[in-house]
C-alpha cells in the first residue's frame, strides 16, 4: 500500500529478456516518464500501468518505486490503445491533423480498461493517499476510482493539448468523458487555455456552474461547482530536469566532438529528435531545408541534418503513412542535393541512448523543434537545459506549449514554410553573440522552472482542493 501513486498509461520501464533467460528492465523513452522519475525518486510511491507487452503480469520494484501491471489483452491493445486513444483522442484533440475515427466498440473497450486501471489503482493506494492520473488514455478513470474510494485525493493531468468546445463536441462520448473527468480534485493542462477550453465545455455541454475568469499559470485556478464538491481546473506548464541535463550534456564534450567529426566537421548540424509522430512536424522541417538547399541558402555539401526518430505507434495507419512521406523526403533530398559521399540528412530510426543524445545536443548548432501541435515539448526544453555552453540556436514552432514561456528561441509558424526557411538560416547565421545571448535566456528559463517547481506546484494545489472538499463532506 502506497500513500502516493501515480497511474498512467505505461509503466515507466521496459522489459527485456536476455539469450541467458535473465529478465532486466530498462527506463523507457517518453515525455512523461522523463517528467515524472525525479518526483518518484522523493517519493514513497507506487507506479500504476502497462508494461507494453500483451497479458504481462509482474509486479517489479525498480529504482525504488512499486510497480504494478495492469495486464491488457490484444484485443484491449488493439481497441483501446491503438483505437480509442491513439485513433479517436490523439488526433482530435491535435487539431486533426488526421481525421480521426469514432468507433463504438472502440469506446467499450475504453471503458473497460480505464476500469481496470481504476480498480487496480483502488488496491494500491492507502486510505487517504494521494493519487495522481495522467493524460487521455485513462480520461474517465478519476471518476471511476472515486466511485470506488471516495477517501482518496485525485489529480489528473492531461500531457496532450485541450480542444476547444467546437472540435471536443465531435465526440460522441463528449458527456461522458467530461464527467469522468470531473471525478477529480483538480485537473491540470499545460497552458491556460486549455484549462478555459475545459471550463467552457463543462458550462455548456454539462450546463455546470464553471468559472469565467482567465486562468493563470500556476495560480489563479478555475473552479467548477458539481454536486456538494468543487473541482478545480489550472495550468501546470510541465518542464524537465534542468540541473541534470546540463551536468550530464556537460561531460559530453568529448563524444559531441567525435560526432561533428564523424559528420565530416560541417559548418552547420541542423539535428532533429522525437517519436515519429504525425504531430511533431518532421517533415515541415525536410521541406524547408529542401527549398533552403534548391534555392542555395544553405549548402549542401557544408551542411547536414540529423534526424533521430524513435519508432511509435508503428501498428496506426496514420503513423505507417507519415513514415513513408519522411523516408521518401529524406531519399529525395539525399538524391537531389548530395553526393554518394556526403548526404545531407543522416537519419536514424531507433531510439538511442540518453548520453548519446545529450552529446548530439551538445554537437548541433542549430536544434529544429517544429510541431503541427504539441502539448509542451520536452525536447526543446532539454536542448536549452543541455547548453550550458550558451552555443546553439533553438528553432521552435509557435504551436508547442514550449513556445509560451521560450519566447527567445527562434519561433515559427510550421504553417508558413518561408517563415520557417527564414528562421531556419536566421538561427545558422545570426552574429554569434546574439545567439548566445537568446541561448542564455532560454537556458535561465528551463532552469528556473524545472519539473520539480511543476510536480510542487501540481501536488499543493491538489493538497489544497483536496482539503476544501473533505471539510464539506
Ligand atoms: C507528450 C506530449 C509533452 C525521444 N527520443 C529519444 C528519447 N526521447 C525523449 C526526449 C523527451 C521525450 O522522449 C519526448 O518528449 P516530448 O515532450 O518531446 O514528446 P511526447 O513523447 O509526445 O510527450 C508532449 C510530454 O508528453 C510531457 O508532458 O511535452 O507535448 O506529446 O524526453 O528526450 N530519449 C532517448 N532516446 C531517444 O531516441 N533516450
Amino acid at each position: 500500500m502506497a500513500d502516493f501513486v501515480v497511474v498512467a498509461n505505461r509503466l515507466p520501464v521496459d522489459k527485456r529478456i536476455e539469450p541467458d533467460g535473465t529478465v532486466t528492465y530498462k527506463r523507457a523513452p517518453g515525455g512523461l516518464v522523463t517528467a515524472l522519475t525525479p518526483t518518484l525518486a522523493t517519493h514513497s510511491g507506487a507506479w500504476v500501468g502497462w508494461s507494453g507487452a500483451p497479458n504481462s503480469t509482474d509486479d517489479p520494484r525498480v529504482d525504488g518505486i512499486d510497480l504494478t501491471s495492469v495486464p491488457l489483452t490484444e484485443a484491449e491493445i488493439a481497441d483501446y490503445y491503438e483505437g480509442f486513444a491513439n485513433s479517436t483522442l490523439w488526433p482530435l484533440y491535435h487539431d486533426l491533423l488526421v481525421e480521426p475515427v469514432f468507433d463504438h466498440d472502440w469506446w467499450s473497450t475504453y471503458v473497460e480498461v480505464n476500469r481496470k486501471f481504476a480498480q487496480a489503482a483502488a488496491d494500491a493506494a492507502d486510505r487517504g493517499a494521494t493519487v495522481w492520473i495522467h493524460d487521455y488514455q485513462l480520461q474517465l478513470v478519476p471518476q471511476m476510482l472515486r466511485d470506488l474510494r471516495p477517501d482518496l485525493r485525485i489529480g489528473f493531468f492531461l500531457h496532450i493539448p485541450f480542444p476547444p468546445y467546437e472540435l471536443f463536441t465531435r465526440l460522441p462520448w463528449r458527456e461522458e468523458l467530461l464527467r469522468g473527468l470531473l471525478g477529480a480534485d483538480l485537473i491540470g493542462f499545460h497552458l491556460p487555455g486549455g484549462a478555459e477550453n475545459f471550463l467552457t465545455l463543462v458550462r455548456r455541454v454539462l450546463k455546470l456552474d464553471a468559472s469565467r475568469d482567465p486562468v493563470g499559470v500556476r495560480d489563479g485556478l478555475g473552479a467548477i461547482r458539481d454536486g456538494g464538491r468543487t473541482v478545480r481546473v489550472g495550468s501546470f506548464p510541465i518542464s524537465i530536469d534542468a540541473a541534470n541535463v546540463a551536468e550530464q550534456a556537460a561531460a559530453t564534450t568529448d563524444r559531441a566532438a567525435q560526432i561533428r567529426a564523424e559528420l565530416g566537421n560541417p559548418s552547420t548540424i541542423l539535428l532533429g529528435v522525437d517519436r515519429l509522430d504525425y504531430t511533431k512536424g518532421i517533415d515541415v522541417r525536410l521541406d524547408a531545408l529542401d527549398a533552403l538547399f534548391a534555392a542555395g541558402r544553405l549548402d549542401p555539401a557544408d551542411t547536414v541534418f540529423v534526424q533521430l526518430a524513435s519508432p511509435s505507434r508503428e501498428n496506426v495507419d496514420s503513423y505507417i503513412a507519415v513514415r513513408g512521406r519522411i523516408e521518401r523526403a529524406v531519399a529525395h533530398i539525399n538524391g537531389t542535393h548530395g553526393t554518394v559521399a556526403s548526404p545531407p540528412i543522416r537519419y536514424l530510426l531507433r531510439p538511442v541512448a540518453r548520453d548519446e543524445l545529450l552529446a548530439y545536443f551538445r554537437a548541433a548548432d542549430v536544434m529544429l523543434v517544429t510541431p503541427l501541435r504539441d502539448g509542451m515539448n520536452l525536447v526543446a526544453k532539454e536542448y536549452a537545459a543541455a547548453r550550458s555552453d550558451l552555443g546553439g540556436a533553438l528553432v521552435l514552432s509557435e504551436f508547442t506549449g514550449a513556445a509560451a514561456e521560450m519566447d527567445r528561441a527562434y519561433l515559427v509558424n510550421p504553417y508558413d514554410p518561408r517563415d520557417v526557411q527564414d528562421m531556419i538560416v536566421a538561427a545558422a547565421t545570426d552574429p554569434a553573440d546574439r545567439r548566445r545571448e537568446r541561448m542564455a535566456a532560454l537556458h535561465r528559463q528551463v532552469v528556473d522552472f524545472d519539473v520539480d517547481l511543476w510536480s510542487r506546484s501540481f501536488l499543493q494545489c491538489l493538497a489544497g482542493a483536496a482539503a476544501e472538499n473533505e471539510s464539506t463532506r
